[in-house]
C-alpha cells in the first residue's frame, strides 16, 4: 500500500492555500468543505451529513472520518501537510498532535506541545535538485538510447543485406559443390579401380612369396627328417620326434607317425612338401642337436622312446606358452632355456610392403586428389555460408526492443561481485556465477525471453534452464533493467531459492521522465 500512497502524494502537485480550507484539509478536497447556505456538512462518502460545526470538533461522525480531517478523533481519518516549499503530505489523523512533527512545515503539532521547526523550504530545494539530478540523468540516457537506437538499426539493416546476400551466394556454392561432387565421383571412380587392381596384384605375390617359403620350410623339414639321406622320409624318420605324439603318452608310435605320413611307409620330397608338410608344418620342430643340450662328457645317449619311458606327469604343463624356467647345469652356471622355436610365421613380415603404385595409377590418384580438394573446398564453402546463415537469423529473431536500442548490449559480458560469487551476465546468451574463492561456474541460465509486464515489455529479461538445484527447479535469472548513465552491472541476489534477480542499469531503459517512485526512494537516501 506505501507505495500508491506516495503516489498520490507526489502527484498532486498543489499550489497551497488556493482556496480557504479547514485544518488538514487537501487542497483537492477543499471543495467539499466549502460552507453552504444550510451550513450542512456531507461526509465526503455521501453517506451521512451533520451541521457544519461538526468539522474538525474533535468528535468523529461521519464513518469514513472525514469530518475530522484535522485532529485525531476518527481513526481512519486523513490529515493533509500543506508543507508549503515542498510536497503536501498524508497522515494518518493520529499523528496529529501525537507530540512527534511528522509534516516539514509543523502543522500536524499544532495543540502547542512540541515546536517543530519548518524545513519545507530546505527539503523542496533538495527535493527540486534531486528532480533535477534525475532529470538531467534521464535526458543523457535518452540521448545515448538515441545513439544506441542509430547504430542498433543500422546494424539491423547490415545484417540483413548480409543474409540476403548470402542467400543468393548460397545457390551458387551448392550447384558449385554438386559440380565438384560429380568431378571428384568422377575422377575416384578410375582411381579406385587402379588401385584395387593394384592391391589385388600385390595381394597375389604376396600369396606366392608366401607359398614359396613354405616350400622352402617343407624342403628344409624334409631334409632334417630325411636322417639317412635317402631323399624319403619314412615311419622310423618321423617316430623321433616327440611333436608327433597323437596321444600324448610319452612315445611316437610307428601308427602315429604313419597318419602324419598319410597311412604311407614313406614319401619323397614332392609329396612331403605339398600333401604332408601343410598338416604337420605347425606342429614341426627340428630336433636340438645333442651338443646344445649339454656339454658335459657324461652325457647319457638319447634314449629311444619305447614302452619303458615314463610317461608326462599331468600337473606338468605342456603347453608351448608356459616359459620354461632357468636351470643350473652340471658345472654350476646358470642357463638359460631355449627360445620357443615356433614362431616360423611371425618373421619376416618386415620387407613385405607393398610396392608404391605404378606412373599410371599415380596420375590418377594426382587427378582424384586435386578433384577432392575441390570439392573439400567447394563443401567448406557452403557450409561456412550455412553457419553464418545461421547466426544472422538468430540474430534477426532477436527482440531488441522497439528502435533496436538494446542492440547495443548484445555480444557484451557485465560482471558483478559481491562477498561470496561473482556473477557474469552475457546479455542475450547466459548467466552464471562463479565463486569468489576459485571453483566451477555455474549456469543460472541462458536467454530466454524478455518479460516485463504487457505495458513496460522491455523492464526485464529472463534467463531459464540454468543448472538444476538439487530437489528444486532449474536456476533462472530475472533481469531487471533501470536507466543509468552506463551499462552495469550493480546488483545480484535470490528473492527465492534458485530464482535468482540482477539489477542491470543502462541509458537504454531512460524514458526522459522522472518518475515519483524515482524521487521518492531519493528522499529516503
Ligand atoms: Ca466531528
Ligand atoms: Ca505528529
Ligand atoms: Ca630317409
Ligand atoms: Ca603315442
Amino acid at each position: 500500500m506505501l507505495p500508491k500512497l506516495i503516489l498520490i502524494c507526489c502527484l498532486a502537485v498543489i499550489t497551497s492555500g488556493s482556496i480557504p480550507r479547514p485544518r488538514g484539509v487537501a487542497d483537492s478536497n477543499a471543495s467539499h468543505y466549502q460552507p453552504n447556505s444550510e451550513n450542512v456538512f456531507v461526509c465526503i462518502d455521501g453517506s451521512q451529513s451533520f451541521p457544519y460545526t461538526y468539522v474538525n470538533d474533535d468528535y468523529c461522525d461521519c464513518a469514513d472520518g472525514s469530518d475530522e480531517p484535522g485532529t485525531s478523533a476518527c481513526p481512519n481519518g486523513k490529515f493533509t501537510c500543506t508543507n508549503i516549499g515542498h510536497r503536501p503530505l498524508i497522515v494518518p489523523a493520529s499523528r496529529v498532535n501525537d507530540g512527534v512533527c511528522d509534516c516539514c512545515d509543523g502543522t500536524d503539532e499544532y495543540s502547542g506541545n512540541i515546536a517543530c521547526v519548518n524545513t519545507c523550504n530546505e527539503l523542496g530545494k533538495k527535493h527540486k535538485e534531486e528532480v533535477e539530478r534525475i532529470m538531467k540523468l534521464q535526458e543523457e540516457g535518452v540521448r545515448k538510447k538515441k545513439e544506441f537506437a542509430e547504430s542498433g538499426k543500422k546494424m539491423k539493416e547490415e545484417k540483413k543485406a548480409r543474409l540476403e546476400q548470402l542467400q543468393a551466394d548460397r545457390e551458387a556454392a551448392e550447384t558449385e559443390r554438386q559440380e565438384m561432387e560429380a568431378k571428384k565421383d568422377e575422377a575416384e571412380a578410375p582411381e579406385k579401380e587402379a588401385k584395387d587392381r593394384h592391391q589385388k596384384a600385390w595381394d597375389e605375390e604376396k600369396a606366392r612369396r608366401s607359398a614359396e617359403k613354405d616350400a622352402a620350410a617343407g624342403m628344409t623339414a624334409f631334409n632334417e627328417l630325411d636322417s639317412n639321406n635317402d631323399n624319403f622320409v619314412d615311419v622310423l624318420e618321423m617316430v623321433v620326434h616327440n611333436e608327433f605324439d597323437i596321444d600324448s603318452n610319452g612315445v611316437v608310435s610307428e601308427e602315429e607317425a604313419k597318419e602324419h605320413l598319410e597311412e604311407v611307409e614313406k614319401v619323397d620330397q614332392d609329396t612331403f612338401v605339398s600333401k604332408i608338410w601343410p598338416n604337420v608344418k605347425q606342429i614341426y620342430k627340428p630336433l636340438v642337436p645333442e651338443e646344445a643340450q649339454s656339454d658335459g662328457e657324461a652325457s647319457p645317449p638319447a634314449e629311444p622312446q619305447g614302452e619303458t619311458a615314463t610317461p608326462p606327469t599331468p600337473e606338468t604343463p605342456s603347453s608351448s606358452t608356459a616359459t620354461p624356467l632357468p636351470s643350473i647345469s652340471a658345472d654350476g652356471t646358470l642357463v638359460s632355456p631355449d627360445p620357443p622355436t615356433n614362431d616360423v610365421q611371425t618373421q619376416d613380415d618386415s620387407d613385405e610392403k607393398m610396392p608404391d603404385y605404378d606412373d599410371e595409377t599415380k596420375v590418377l590418384i594426382e587427378a582424384a586428389d586435386v578433384a577432392r580438394n575441390s570439392f573439400n573446398a567447394a563443401d567448406e564453402k557452403l557450409k561456412s555460408i550455412d553457419r553464418e546463415i545461421s547466426s544472422l537469423q538468430s540474430y534477426m529473431n532477436l527482440d531488441f526492443g522497439n528502435e533496436e536500442e538494446f542492440s547495443v548490449l548484445k555480444d557484451q559480458c557485465f560482471e558483478y561481485t559481491d562477498r561470496e560469487y561473482t556473477y557474469k551476465l552475457c546479455v542475450y546468451e547466459r548467466a552464471s556465477q562463479r565463486p569468489k574463492s576459485g571453483g566451477s561456474e555455474t549456469s543460472l541460465g541462458t536467454w530466454g525471453r524478455w518479460s516485463g509486464p504487457e505495458n513496460d515489455r522491455y523492464s526485464s529479461q529472463l534467463y531459464e534452464r540454468g543448472q538444476n538445484c538439487w530437489n528444486g527447479p532449474d536456476r533462472s535469472v530475472k533481469v531487471h533493467f533501470k536507466c543509468g548513465p552506463e551499462n552495469q552491472l550493480t546488483n545480484a541476489y535470490e528473492p527465492s531459492r534458485c530464482e535468482y534477480a540482477f539489477d542491470f542499469i543502462t541509458p537504454v531503459s531512460c524514458s526522459g521522465k522522472v518518475s515519483p517512485l524515482d524521487t521518492h526512494a531519493h528522499d529516503e537516501l
